[in-house]
């Protein structure tokens, strides 16, 4: 080590959109990353997964977009020069300049994603706060992961900070785990850590979900197979055997909620006639009758017990039903408030905290006033808010639901579109990839005037740009970020120079903003923005914090979601409009939508088992999160591909019945498209159901069909009837190819 640099270890955090945010431990010599190792100093470790470690292949790879590229073939076809960064930015800028004195600023649609979900640079903030200074833009609307879960806890609770650190999960007795696998999802560094010191402690775990996943195999005690988009018939019918045995907490029902009287009436059968009875469950979710009434009786009467009511379940046709019976299953068996227990609810404080629990932060970047979003009124339904932090902010309706943006691109205005859109801008996204229905997106990116996407990768988003600015990796610029479940903030540090041509969101938009003569945009650097972000937070020392990567949050106990609410009631009553905890919503009864109904009910999804369409289509397909990528992110680095081969999962019974072996190439298809990928034949997925993994990239062969196993060729671009973005409701069938 004689020449050069000496070896040194920087410490960082992780920051890659899945929820987790673990300690790195990059080796760097001469400027260079040559290893990267993870935590093992004090405990509890906050250790990285594979993406983390194998993070230096991303940073140094081969197809990582390096300089600003403008278009040169036809849209769609990937062919790019090479251009200066001054062309690159004088393009946009004057194009946002067209777009906007030729068609008005909500010709301007911008969709921002995750990328790393950071608080400087992930955030959508950066773009926001430019375009809103240069007169506005259209937005979206709905998150891509909770909606029907943020929907279900703010109609029920009246907020969105619901959740508890998962340390709690080590005073559960019982824990019932509905469609979550936190084995290949993260779901905030340490908790299946959590997980395996609960299950030691004794706690009894379930598995409610239609693939026996790895969270399965390695904590639950029993594997309860369902079929997809009918959760909340199951629930349902729990509520039943529960009332008809009486093992409700009758008390907490009377002192701490209301409206259960209602649905206590529509689950007896009362309202609709049908009595919901594990075997009218058993014959919409295909889970036995008996194991129904079991699990009723387990969740009842051992306390405290954990729902963990998953997102993915919410991701169908009626996922808020599913969502709203869950809270309600937690309010009936008292487990609302209580170390050991979950309130049911699943949202952003899993995996943003900030603001959720008593996190605080400095000042995040102000974004000011989108004029496109002030000059329409408000989306007509009251409930249909988004929020910031645990703050519920009415939406406007000038924004389009991100299920709907290919749609909206495709038709504007003639489809009932606010506004024509001429010129996308795609920040820490990949839409095409990402979003609904593949074909659409093709179609629709084909009538643009103009694209600008910021890269680190060829994505099939980007594949369409006009222009494509190359953005640094998170190794090589300063931000930070607030963790999840287990609560620490983690410093993201420069660990290395930027490759040359590559620069941060905030320099880019720095560059756009002074091409579009907007002075006053920023004069912070990202390091000046992290400073005072720290420098409203509770972390004591900015020093140290740089210097070690993570500041853990030291509680005095687990944090436990409504925990004054329940212990002390008078002084702290529920945000909802009754104080309590709204089993019955008159918000949703004043709004006479017969699918929002005011209490939770199962309402038969589109595309399910029922649906004619399934004659011809005769398997469900969910798309799961894969464990070697964050959505679409690390999808070409060869060391995680040769971990895991993108396949179609699908029962030997299915199987069978097509005469397809493991590993056979099949085609999965609908009338929305065509994939063709290897399968993987095995009884870890249940007869009917079939699973293809999200976040691989399309990439069309010459007939249209799909060789790289691209889910969202198959979803569909209708959302729940709250906005949830549906995922896990569309029906395939598949052949050998
Ligand atoms: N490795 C990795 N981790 C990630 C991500 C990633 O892309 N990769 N993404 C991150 C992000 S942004 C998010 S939002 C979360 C997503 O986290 P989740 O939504 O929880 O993840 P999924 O894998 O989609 O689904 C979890 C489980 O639900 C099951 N499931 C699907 N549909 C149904 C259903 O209708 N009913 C029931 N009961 N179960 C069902 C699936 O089989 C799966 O085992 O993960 C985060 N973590
Ligand atoms: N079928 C199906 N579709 C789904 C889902 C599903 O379960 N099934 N899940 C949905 C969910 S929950 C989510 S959150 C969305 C996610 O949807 P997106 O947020 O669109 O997905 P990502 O793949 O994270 O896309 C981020 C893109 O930003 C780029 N990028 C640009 N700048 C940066 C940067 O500075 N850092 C990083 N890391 N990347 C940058 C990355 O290279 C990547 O291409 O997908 C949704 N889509
Ligand atoms: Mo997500």
């Amino acid at each position: 080590m004689e020449d050069g640099e000496v070896e040194r270890v920087d410490a960082t955090a992780c920051a890659s959109h899945c929820g987790g945010s673990c300690l790195m431990k990059v080796h760097v010599k001469d400027g260079v990353i040559i290893r990267i190792e993870t935590d093992d100093g004090e405990e509890p470790q906050l250790r990285c997964c594979l993406r983390g470690r194998a993070y230096r292949q991303r940073v140094y790879a081969p197809d990582r977009i390096k300089y600003p590229l403008k278009r040169v073939g036809p849209r769609g076809k990937g062919e790019f020069t090479r251009v200066s960064w001054d062309e690159a930015v004088g393009l946009v800028a004057s194009e946002l300049q067209r777009v906007k004195e030729t068609y008005g600023p909500s010709a301007i649609l911008v969709k921002t994603g995750g990328g790393d979900v950071t608080l400087l640079h992930g955030t959508g903030r950066i773009i926001e706060r430019l375009l809103n200074l240069f007169g506005g833009y259209t937005g979206t609307w709905a998150y891509h992961s909770w909606e029907a879960a943020t929907f279900a806890s703010v109609v029920t609770y009246g907020t969105i900070a619901v959740a508890n650190t998962r340390d709690d999960l080590l005073n559960s007795r019982w824990i019932l785990m509905w469609g979550w696998n936190p084995s290949d999802t993260i779901q905030s560094t340490n908790t299946t850590w959590y997980l395996a010191q609960a299950r030691e402690k004794g706690a009894k775990i379930v598995s409610v979900d239609p693939r026996y996943t790895d969270t399965t195999a390695a904590f639950a005690d029993e594997w309860i197979p369902i079929k997809p988009s009918t959760d909340a018939a199951m629930m349902i019918a729990m509520a039943y055997v529960m009332i008809k045995e009486n093992l409700q907490d009758q008390a907490f029902l009377n002192r701490y909620a209301v409206g259960f009287e209602q649905y206590r009436e529509y689950v007896l059968g009362g309202i609709d006639g049908i009595p919901k009875k594990p075997e009218w469950a058993e014959g919409i979710t295909g889970v036995p009758a008996a194991t129904i009434s079991r699990l009723a009786r387990e969740y009842a009467t051992i306390k405290p017990a954990a729902l963990i009511a998953g997102i993915a379940p919410g991701r169908t046709a009626f996922g808020e039903q599913y969502h709203r019976a869950a809270l309600v299953l937690a309010a009936m068996t008292g487990n609302v408030g209580i170390h050991g227990g979950e309130c049911g609810g699943r949202c952003l404080g899993d995996q943003y905290p900030f603001n959720t629990y008593p996190f605080k932060l400095g000042p995040l970047m102000e974004v000011g006033v989108n004029k496109v979003d002030a000059e329409a009124p408000l989306q007509k339904i009251a409930l249909k808010r988004y929020t910031v932090g645990d703050r519920i902010v009415p939406r406007s309706s000038a924004r389009v639901h991100i299920s709907r943006l290919a749609d909206a691109l495709l038709k504007g205005r003639a489809g009932g579109y606010p506004s024509d859109y001429k010129l996308f801008y795609v920040m820490n996204s990949n839409p095409v990839d990402q979003l609904p229905y593949a074909k659409k997106w093709v179609e629709a990116l084909h009538k643009l005037e103009f694209m600008v996407v910021q890269e680190q990768f060829m994505t099939s988003t980007a594949r369409f740009a006009d222009i494509i600015f190359p953005v640094s990796t998170f190794l090589e610029k300063n931000d930070i970020i607030a963790s999840g479940a287990t609560p620490f903030y983690g410093y993201l540090k420069k660990v290395i120079e930027p490759m040359p041509e590559t620069k941060s969101q905030l320099e880019i938009a720095m560059a756009l903003a002074e091409r579009l003569g907007i002075r006053d945009f920023n004069v912070k650097t990202d390091e000046e923005w992290v400073k005072e972000i720290v420098s409203g937070s509770v972390i004591p020392d900015y020093e140290e914090f740089e210097r070690k990567g993570i500041y853990r949050i030291k509680l005095s106990e687990p944090y436990v979601a409504f925990r004054q609410q329940i212990e002390d009631p008078e002084s702290h009553p529920f945000p909802t409009a009754s104080g309590k905890i709204e089993i019955y919503s008159q918000d949703l009864a004043d709004m006479n939508d017969p699918l929002l109904p005011p209490i939770p009910k199962y309402i038969e999804p589109w595309e399910g088992t029922e649906d004619p369409l399934s004659k011809k289509y005769p398997l469900q397909l969910i798309t799961t999160h894969f464990k070697r990528r964050a959505h679409s992110q690390f999808e070409t680095l060869p060391w995680l591909r040769e971990l895991q081969p993108q396949a179609l999962m699908i029962s030997s019974a299915d199987a069978q019945l097509r005469n397809i072996s493991d590993g056979d190439l099949v085609r999965v298809f609908n009338d929305r498209g065509e994939v063709i990928v290897p399968s993987k034949v095995t009884d870890r997925i249940m007869p009917g159901v079939v699973d293809l993994p999200e976040g691989a990239w399309f990439s069309p062969d010459e007939r249209g069909v799909d060789r790289g196993g691209c889910a969202n060729v198959l979803t569909t671009d209708r959302q729940s009837p709250c906005g949830a973005h549906v995922t896990n409701t569309a029906l395939v069938e598949v052949e050998k190819a």
